[in-house]
């Protein structure tokens, strides 16, 4: 069975958006098998975003990330990383379509497209990866 890493970012948590990403995954068939509010830190998030480091981006992103506790979990169920990032949309909420939960929820806050409400591994190879920063064994 395959598992995906999902994070409801600082975003989500704080207009309490957890509920309803946690809605729209059950409602899809897939299965919970961990979840957590945590608080991110420098070093996990450094590991997280690795392939993102030295981009211009990446520093805003990890302060935003570091701004709020963050929802993440372990979603398992047959294809659940690509079904997941079906879920999920585009990473600009306004091009994400309407009836993802960017494309519903998300809009530009003139932040770029920092601001996306969440995170979705984007491989199994990725998923395995980022369940293991966010929950070693
Ligand atoms: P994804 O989350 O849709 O997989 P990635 O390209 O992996 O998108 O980027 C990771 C995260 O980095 C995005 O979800 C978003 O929060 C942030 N990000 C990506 N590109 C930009 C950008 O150009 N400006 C600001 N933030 C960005």
């Amino acid at each position: 069975m395959e598992r995906s890493l999902v994070l409801v970012k600082p975003d989500g948590v704080r207009r309490g958006l957890t509920g309803e990403v946690i809605r729209r995954i059950e409602a899809k068939g897939y299965t919970l098998v961990r979840l957590e509010l945590r608080e991110a830190t420098p070093e996990l998030l450094a590991e997280h975003y690795a392939e993102h480091q030295g981009k211009p981006f990446y520093e805003p992103l990890v302060e935003f990330m570091l701004s709020g506790p963050v929802a993440a979990m372990v979603v398992e169920g047959e294809r659940c990383v690509e079904g997941f990032r079906s879920l999920a949309g585009a990473t600009d909420p306004t091009k994400a379509a309407p009836g993802t939960i960017r494309g519903d929820l998300g809009r530009d806050w003139g932040l770029a497209v920092q601001q996306n409400i969440v995170h979705g591994s984007d491989s199994p190879e990725s998923a395995e990866r980022e369940i293991g920063i966010w929950f070693p064994a």
